[in-house]
């Protein structure tokens, strides 16, 4: 989008502030304004196909949560994202199909955490994924689009490494054999949570999915998780998902594309701590099922993120963005390396959630 097009968006939410690149998210484009009053996004819409339906989710959820912010005596305009309509009352504008825009309110005075994370973040981070999943409990759930079909079915995911294996894209199966085998080694438990859930054994609630420790924004003075961002995929789904993929990056040692593997293990500390922070919140509504799965379900939204990562190599990079070549196979090894060691430990997980019950 050159700078004239791009005036046009800013044009069109009334903003007269410079903007500039923003945040380390792999799928939308995130911008900043100067003075930090905004945050200025493009849906990525090859992703989100319906931008509409995004928006109402955003708009329902937000309104929501706002409304239990205030019952609960909090700050609606910081525990929470707040969107900002276009001149027109739109919540989005469209410069066309592919250039879908939307804006919300700088959250001030907060951080994001990435890889400098404490055991401390941990347990606010913990807190505040499930104060959010406890305030979502009783959302309209019929309200909600499904923004990105079958998002944690794992057995799909597998079935899409496969087709992109067959398919051989950009010609990179025979170079990475052993990923492969791998992944495909460690199939045998993707369907562990949907197959529990079509049998009612794992509840269905509204979940985050997307629960990355950078989708939670951590106010600079007390160090609480605040406000929980990133809302584009809130949709059903279990808590095991949300609990295991917040701790995928946050119970790493490593970053989550760090290549010199022996830096990346699962930091036992940061587990702990953040079961401890999201269990405070939430163990009065966890079902025996889902607190027995809790250790398991970081191994298996960690082997998920793994082989969309090893998918999106084979394919080309269409989905996830890259900063270097390779960089998706870089972070599949990475999310292996923690797989094969989370397949050797948990039992050693389950005695430490057993220790904060
Ligand atoms: P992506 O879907 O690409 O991950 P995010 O919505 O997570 O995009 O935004 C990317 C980054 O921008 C976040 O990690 C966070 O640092 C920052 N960010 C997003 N929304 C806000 C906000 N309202 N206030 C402050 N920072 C924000
Ligand atoms: C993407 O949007 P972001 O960067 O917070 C992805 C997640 C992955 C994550 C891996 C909509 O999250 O599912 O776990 O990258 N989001 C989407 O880092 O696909
Ligand atoms: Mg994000």
């Amino acid at each position: 989008m050159n700078e004239m097009n791009l005036q046009n968006v800013l044009n069109a939410f009334n903003i007269k502030h410079n903007i500039a690149p923003y945040g380390n998210g792999h799928i939308n484009d995130t911008f900043c304004s100067d003075p930090t009053k905004y945050i200025i996004q493009r849906i990525n819409t090859k992703i989100f196909t319906n931008p509409d339906e995004l928006m109402e989710n955003i708009e329902n959820v937000t309104l929501f949560l706002k409304e239990k912010i205030v019952a609960l005596g909090g700050d609606p305009d910081r525990e929470t994202l707040t969107v900002i309509k276009t001149i027109d009352g739109e919540n989005c504008y469209k410069y066309n199909d592919d250039y879908v825009y939307r804006v919300y309110t700088f959250i001030d005075n907060t951080k994001t955490v990435e890889n400098d994370k404490t055991v401390e973040d941990l347990y606010n981070a913990g807190k505040g994924f499930g104060k959010f999943q406890q305030m979502l409990a009783d959302f309209p759930v019929e309200k909600l689009h499904e923004t990105i079909k079958d998002f944690h079915n794992t057995p799909k995911r597998v079935e899409a490494l496969k087709t992109a294996i067959a398919e051989d894209k950009a010609g990179r199966v025979k170079s990475v054999q052993s990923e492969i085998e791998f992944a495909l080694k460690n199939a045998e438990f993707a369907s562990m949570v949907v197959d529990l859930m079509a049998k009612g054994e794992v509840l269905p609630r509204v979940t985050h999915n997307d629960t990355k420790i950078n989708n939670i924004l951590f106010d600079n003075e007390t160090g609480e998780a605040i406000a929980v961002i990133d809302l584009d995929t809130v949709m059903p789904g279990s808590m095991l998902y949300d609990f295991g993929d917040a701790l995928r990056m946050g119970a790493s040692t490593g970053a989550e594309d760090e290549t010199d593997l022996g830096k990346v293990s699962v930091d036992r500390e940061c587990f702990k701590f953040f079961a401890k922070g999201y269990l405070e919140e939430t163990k009065d509504v966890l079902t025996p099922m889902e607190i027995e799965l809790l250790p398991f379900s970081m191994k298996l939204m960690t082997y998920e993120c793994g082989i969309r990562f090893l998918t999106d190599y084979l394919n080309g990079d269409t989905y996830f963005k890259i900063h270097r070549e390779h960089h998706n196979l870089d972070r599949a090894r990475n999310q292996f390396k923690l797989v094969a060691e989370l397949n050797e430990i948990e039992d050693e997980l389950k005695a430490v959630v057993k220790s904060l019950l």
